[in-house]
């Protein structure tokens, strides 16, 4: 009897631990891994600040494709506009942000538009 009972809870033992195995090996398969990466860089690079009344840096360079953001630090409104109309962030209030994509290379002169005297340049490499 005591055998029969050691033989049993055996037998019991056995099935747990292949119903635990079988589980660890499907686990991996259904997890997938995502290594998605979001470039989240809070050094904020492609950012030209806007303070008193001037682009920093006034002149940036950038390969195409790469989106710029301008973040005006001034109480003041103001926008970035290409001196050739390519692009033009519209009104950026104080604190706020504006952006634009270069998808093509070459160098554009940028404007503000409120304040004339404000130049900046963005270079856009291949
Ligand atoms: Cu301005």
């Amino acid at each position: 009897m005591a055998i029969r009972t050691s033989y049993l809870a055996g037998v019991a033992l056995a099935l747990l631990l292949v119903g635990c195995k079988s589980a660890d090996a499907t686990g991996p398969g259904g997890n997938n891994n995502n290594n998605n990466n979001n470039n989240n860089n809070n050094n904020t690079p492609n950012t030209v600040t806007i303070a008193s009344f001037a682009f920093s840096p006034d002149t940036m360079t950038v390969t195409a494709g790469t989106t710029v953001t301008w973040k005006n630090n001034d109480t003041v409104t103001h926008t970035a506009t290409a001196d050739d109309a390519s692009f033009d962030t519209g009104d950026i209030g104080s604190s706020a942000s504006g952006a634009h994509t270069f998808a093509a290379a070459g160098t554009i002169t940028y404007h503000c538009a409120i304040h004339p005297s404000m130049h900046g340049v963005i270079k856009v490499t291949p």
